[in-house]
């Protein structure tokens, strides 16, 4: 297994819901290290941008929508194999069949307001990273 990195976000409802330490004790609990983390409140052009892969997909407009409703808490996971791991961590994109235990399960309400997002692969990763995160602001331990 590899070392690697993945882009995690805490979406506005589950800041709103005041678990940011809790989910990022999930990280930590299971390996993860935080190497680069800040909050933001997303622009609509920041968040279609972010999400340009599912600009033609009928849920766009609701997801922008909520992704620019409230502050985010953006950050970068480093661990061993830490793409798949951070998905298992976060649970399926509908709460109702995500696994008990994940933070979907346990802190989402929809799939609209699922609390988190984690990229789903190590190119999507390298490439939402840079998104957010100059190198120079991600801090490999
Ligand atoms: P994310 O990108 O946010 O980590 O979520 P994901 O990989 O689990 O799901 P994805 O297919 O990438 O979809 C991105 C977000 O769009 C919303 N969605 N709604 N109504 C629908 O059928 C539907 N499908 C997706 C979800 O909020 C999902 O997180
Ligand atoms: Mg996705």
């Amino acid at each position: 297994m590899a070392v690697e990195r993945t882009l995690s976000i805490i979406k506005p409802d589950a800041v709103a819901k005041n678990v940011i330490g809790k989910i990022y004790t999930r990280f930590e609990d299971a390996g993860l290290k935080i190497v680069a983390s800040r909050m933001a409140f997303l622009s609509q052009a920041e968040a279609e941008g972010f999400y340009a892969v599912h600009r033609e997909r009928p849920f766009f407009a609701d997801l922008v929508k909520f992704m620019t409703s409230g502050p985010v808490v953006i950050q970068v996971l480093e661990g061993e194999n830490a793409v798949l791991a951070h998905r298992d961590l976060m649970g399926a994109t509908d709460p109702k069949k995500a696994a008990p235990g994940t933070i979907r399960a346990d802190f989402a309400d929809s799939i609209d307001a699922n609390a988190v997002h984690g990229s789903d692969s190590l190119e999507n990763a390298a490439n939402e990273i840079a998104y957010f995160f100059p190198s120079s602001q991600v801090f490999s331990r």
